[in-house]
């Protein structure tokens, strides 16, 4: 376990708006695959191909298939430590804000209230045509596409591929937070990823303390205040330890 310098959790502790992005490695310990590292879910796949529009309407049946088998691996897992910490997180500091690019609702399974979702998520579905929200189980087992009821259009997973817009609501709280925040967490993610991956290098230009929770070094790595080479499920419960510590002992 890396040392997690008092420093840190004195600036925590005193932090009034905190915000969290993460990112696939909060969920690899849970075990869901991450998307590039070398067995990522990426790996057998190539995204332009599936995550994207063009991809789902030249193959629809081969994209709905990657879904489903990933919907069934979301189905079976549990969030881990790192997600029970984070939930806890926002229950320790004044102002917080979750923000994810993850897809499989493991943040709202423990018990964190509010996630921004900047890239959807796996669970629902809609229409590819009229927008839609699409109720229906989605079998898919004889290989029949669904289709929406009212318009007839082709039924998708609720997710945001490349080359479409993130969720507004989601963007515009998310870049406010980490407008003023001052204390920025960046926990597993490649920061490759536009423009999720935009707001670490703005919480810094902003003047917010930067902790990067990662076992590998990113593009935002050298730019981090803090760089923390841990899995999420190690260090986020022990800067949670740590905080209420501290607390304790500065009633
Ligand atoms: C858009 C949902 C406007 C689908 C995903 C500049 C500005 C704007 C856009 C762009 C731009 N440049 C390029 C673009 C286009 C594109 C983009 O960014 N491409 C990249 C590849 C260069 N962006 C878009 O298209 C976005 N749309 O901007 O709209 C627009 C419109 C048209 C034209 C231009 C602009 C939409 C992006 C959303 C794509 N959807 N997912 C699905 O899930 O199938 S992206 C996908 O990648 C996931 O959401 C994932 O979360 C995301 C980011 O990946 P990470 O989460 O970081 O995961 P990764 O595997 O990469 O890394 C895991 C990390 O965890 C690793 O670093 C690893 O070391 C670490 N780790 C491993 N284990 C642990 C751990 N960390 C901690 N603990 C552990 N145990
Ligand atoms: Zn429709």
């Amino acid at each position: 376990m890396t040392e997690i310098s008092s420093s840190f959790i004195q600036i925590l502790a005193n932090a009034n708006n905190v915000v969290v992005l993460t990112g696939a490695g909060v969920s690899a310990e849970s075990g869901i695959k991450t998307f590039r590292d070398p067995d990522g879910l990426w790996a057998r796949f190539n995204p332009a191909e599936l995550a994207s529009p063009k991809g789902f309407m030249s193959n629809p049946e081969l994209v709905w298939e990657w879904y489903q088998h990933r919907r069934e691996i979301v189905h079976e897992s549990k969030p881990n430590p790192g997600h029970y910490a984070i939930a806890e997180l926002e229950t320790l500091v004044p102002y917080f804000t979750l923000i994810t690019q993850n897809v499989d609702r493991l943040h709202q399974q423990a018990g964190s209230k509010i996630v921004y979702e900047l890239h959807g998520n796996i669970i629902e579905n809609h229409c590819f045509r009229c927008g839609k929200p699409y109720i229906g189980e989605v079998a898919f087992a004889d290989k029949t596409l669904p289709k929406c009821p009212e318009c007839g259009g082709k039924i998708r997973p609720s997710v945001v591929w490349f080359g479409e817009m993130l969720p507004e609501d989601a963007i515009r709280e998310s870049e406010k937070a980490t407008n003023h925040c001052d204390v920025f967490f960046s926990v597993g993610t490649s920061t490759e990823v536009y423009p999720a991956a935009s707001l670490p290098y703005h919480a810094k230009k902003m003047g917010a303390y930067v902790v990067e929770i990662n076992p590998n070094d990113t593009s935002f790595s050298s730019q981090a205040n803090l760089k923390i080479k841990e899995p999420s499920g190690q260090a986020m419960p022990e800067i949670i330890r740590l905080l209420k510590e501290y607390k304790k002992g500065n009633q």
